[in-house]
């Protein structure tokens, strides 16, 4: 431990990081940036490519100019080759996806497969650090039984095991790396401190803890807010009943010092919060209340309440889903991001297409439209619509221009809006009937 400790004081450490999405990359980035020499490995041949160009596979705000120059600087390179990436690692982080399967269980087959190929090749002394989020009791469970059989070496004597789960958001993973304290666990609990040394060249707080306590932790954090959502979609739809606008109610509520409730929307996306409440989940008793599958399911419910309303709407104007040209702004999970991963708009859009509308998606950064027809701008996307429908708070949809939009789409134009973004009275005041999440409809 003295070694690596050493090592991490100096500078003179090979890190190789498993699995380049949108954590590893980052977290890899800004090892580098601080002097470590980082070798990615990543299954992807065309990502390890990218890579080693000194460019980002995604988009992520200020991650390819760091990529750019640590390529450049010779401190970060990629390979495919597990071998070749860990020929001289001091220390492995792994970071590859940990989904849930179609019953909604925990699937850990990428980690075991990436533990199998780490153990062959790590050397006597390695710190073996997970990021991935996992289950409760995974790590010292599953984790170290694979590692020390692939490797024949014992996690503890010969080789040391990590947790540092990570906190950041994807659209501001850089500043929010450094930003929000990580929590770290080593095993044995002596080798926390070196761990929280390699952080702390990145991180400006550490919380040092131990394993399970850290895999509870993080879980309960994103457990936490999608539950938190769920209650404020829930009363979006208590507030449609009972005539009173949702954004005023919880902004009211919000004011008492101890109460803060989310945003109501179309639903709760991407790959963290749509998952890791499943992860601890599997810790209920079967016979019990649930309150995390409960929010999940109001949650996953929102985007089919959206397609209410969209009916809602067009039945105002005396038209059928069928014979409908629909304009939905937003495939992305969320505002200001690329990433369609668990979108709700799939959900709706789906929906909408085999209710038989004819559906049109316009999204500035993301790229998914889940089989609506992909419109390049606001204006092709809108263009003689019955109904524009906000799905995503993108920030350039806060300003739209709903006079010229007025003028594009049919006659007695529609707007749904799931996001809450747009001014209703200026929206109705244009002449478009206006419906939302959260608002009675007269
Ligand atoms: N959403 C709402 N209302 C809100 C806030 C969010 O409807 O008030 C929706 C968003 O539109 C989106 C979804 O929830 O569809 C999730 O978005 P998010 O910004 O809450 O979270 P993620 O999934 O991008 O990132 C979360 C973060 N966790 C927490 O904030 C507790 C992030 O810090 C974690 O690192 C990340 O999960 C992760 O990887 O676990």
């Amino acid at each position: 431990m003295g070694g690596l400790s050493d090592k991490i004081g100096a500078k003179d450490l090979h890190l190789a990081l498993v699995g380049c999405g949108y954590v590893g990359l980052p977290m890899a980035a800004l090892f580098a940036d601080v002097g470590f020499r980082v070798t990615c490995i990543d299954k992807n041949s065309e990502v390890v490519e990218i890579i080693n160009e000194g460019r980002s596979p995604f988009p992520e705000p200020g991650l390819e100019e760091i990529v750019d120059s640590n390529v450049k600087a010779g401190r970060l390179t990629a390979t495919t080759s597990y071998t070749e990436g860990l020929k001289w690692a001091d220390v492995v982080l792994v970071s590859v996806q940990t989904p849930v399967d179609e019953n909604r269980r925990p699937d850990l087959t990428t980690l075991r497969q990436s533990l199998g190929q780490i153990g062959k090749s790590i050397r006597r002394g390695t710190l073996v650090t997970i990021v991935s989020t996992v289950p409760p009791g995974t790590i010292l469970g599953e984790v170290k039984n694979w590692l020390e059989s692939s490797s024949r070496l014992h996690v503890g004597n010969e080789i040391l095991l990590a947790y540092a789960p990570e906190r950041s958001s994807p659209g501001k993973t850089i500043r929010e790396f450094a930003e929000n304290p990580r929590l770290v666990a080593g095993w044995p609990a002596e080798c926390t401190q070196v761990v929280v040394q390699l952080f702390e060249t990145i991180c400006n707080g550490i919380i040092p803890t131990d394993i399970e306590s850290a895999e509870v932790a993080k879980l309960a954090e994103n457990t936490y807010r999608d539950i938190n959502i769920a209650f404020a979609n829930q009363l979006a739809l208590i507030c449609e009943r009972c005539g009173v606008d949702v954004v005023n109610a919880v902004r009211m509520a919000n004011s008492h010092p101890r109460v803060s409730i989310a945003d109501p929307g179309p639903g709760v996306g991407g790959p963290c919060l749509t998952k890791d409440p499943y992860f601890l989940d599997c810790e209920t008793d079967a016979r019990e209340m649930n309150l995390i599958r409960t929010a999940r399911m109001v949650n996953d419910y929102m985007p089919r309440h959206v397609v209410v309303l969209v009916a809602r709407a067009l039945k105002q104007i005396g038209k059928a889903m069928e014979h409908s040209t629909l304009a939905v702004l937003g495939s992305a999970y969320k505002g200001n991001v690329a990433d369609g991963r668990e979108s709700p708009s799939r959900t709706l859009i789906q929906e909408l297409l085999r209710a038989g509308a004819a559906v049109r998606v316009h999204d500035p950064f993301c790229r998914e439209s889940f089989g609506g027809v992909v419109a390049a701008t606001i204006e092709s996307c809108v263009k003689d619509a019955d109904c524009m429908i906000l799905m995503t708070d993108h920030e350039a949809f806060k300003t739209l221009n709903l006079r010229k939009i007025r003028d594009m789409m049919q006659s007695k134009p529609l707007i749904v809006d799931a996001r809450r973004i747009l001014n209703p009275s200026e929206a109705e005041h244009l002449g478009f009937a206006y419906f939302e999440i959260g608002r009675a409809h007269v």
